[in-house]
């Protein structure tokens, strides 16, 4: 009887070294400890043995039991913390991946384009801001010098929350709080999403993304704002892109101006991609207003500065030929899987 108990034993522990699952473990706990399991069946038997010899086998029974016991109790011990283990691993980001991509390498075009313009600010000292995308009235419109009256206020254009709070419609708020929070000199660019109460076509969409750029310090010209957006074409499209500053208006700026460039396409000839112009039109900017600049707790008789505005949707469609904004938000697999 001894020596099938130590048959038990054995058979028990050369069981558990193979074991993989909490299931099969379980398994083992059945087939040898459980009610119907080999070891009570010895037990069961115990009655053939003499007076002496009942309490010895007796201590040697339960000595196996609670040594396959503990063995089974290590193992899903074992079992668990591995299983924590690769739960934790597959949760876990590599933060040193490029932001966004997929499992199968593929990256977002906005995120594309949108990494290149950093970079590209980065480059010339510009710090990346954000800021909130529910935003107050005040940092939307009032303190970018844009009057109650002025039609980008109109509730047919903007989401209102309540009378004061909106969704923004571009990012220059950031850049009102980055002057309010930081003392020139300033470089700081802001990417992020905007929205504007349109219809969804080919070229417009209720969100959409904009980068805006603001330069704060003493002495900036006008000429610091033509050599830093010349320098941003250039690298977007090439050293032989040139730019052309056109007078505009804008109420956060004054000076004003849109800024083209020629088309990357032909080089300035004229073709399908800028309707013959030769030019394309890819930004905003301008000298900011005295009134902003106040507005941000800067004074304006020591300071001067140029701020821009992008949109990042427009600067996508060019690169990747694309003629309806819709692919950018559809997330079709088709469509996401060539970039
Ligand atoms: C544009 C065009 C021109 C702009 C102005 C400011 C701020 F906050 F500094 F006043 N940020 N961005 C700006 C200027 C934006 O977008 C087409």
């Amino acid at each position: 009887m001894r020596q099938k108990l130590e048959e038990i034993r054995k058979n028990a522990e050369a069981a558990l070294a193979g074991t993989s699952s909490l299931d099969e473990l379980d398994a083992i706990r059945v087939k040898y400890l459980g009610k119907k399991g080999e070891l009570t069946a010895v037990l069961k038997q115990m009655g053939g043995l003499s007076p002496e010899e009942r309490p010895v086998v007796g201590q040697i029974a339960n000595e196996i039991r609670e040594h396959i016991q503990a063995h089974i109790d290590e193992k899903v011990a074992e079992l668990k913390s591995a299983q924590r283990e690769a739960r934790l691993m597959s949760e876990t980001i590599d933060v040193t991946l490029p932001g966004e991509e997929c499992a199968v390498g593929h990256r977002h075009p906005l995120s594309i384009v949108l990494d290149e313009v950093k970079e590209i600010f980065q480059g010339m000292g510009f710090d990346i801001i954000s800021g909130p995308e529910v935003e107050l009235d005040y940092y939307n419109f009032e303190a970018l010098n844009i009057p109650k009256d002025h039609p980008a206020r109109d509730t047919q254009d903007t989401f209102y929350i309540t009378d004061n709070i909106l969704l923004r419609t571009q990012t220059s708020p950031c850049q009102i709080r980055a002057m309010e929070e930081r003392k020139p000199p300033l470089r700081v660019i802001s990417p992020g999403r905007v929205y504007r109460s349109d219809a969804v076509d080919a070229t417009h969409s209720p969100l959409f993304h904009q980068i805006e750029g603001l330069v704060v310090d003493e002495g900036i010209t006008m000429s610091d704002l033509k050599g830093t957006l010349d320098t941003l074409a250039k690298k977007l499209y090439g050293p032989e892109t040139k730019t052309r500053f056109r007078p505009h208006h804008f109420p956060f700026t004054e000076p004003s101006c849109e800024v083209d460039v020629s088309c990357f396409k032909c080089g300035g000839k004229g073709c399908s991609m800028c309707k013959g112009e030769g030019w394309i039109e890819i930004l905003g900017a301008g000298m900011v207003h005295p009134k902003v600049l106040q507005n941000g707790g800067i004074d304006p008789e020591k300071y001067s500065g140029f701020a821009f505005g992008l949109g990042l949707e427009r600067l996508v469609m060019f690169r990747f030929d694309l003629d309806d904004m819709r692919m950018l938000y559809e997330n079709d697999v088709r469509f996401l899987e060539q970039f």
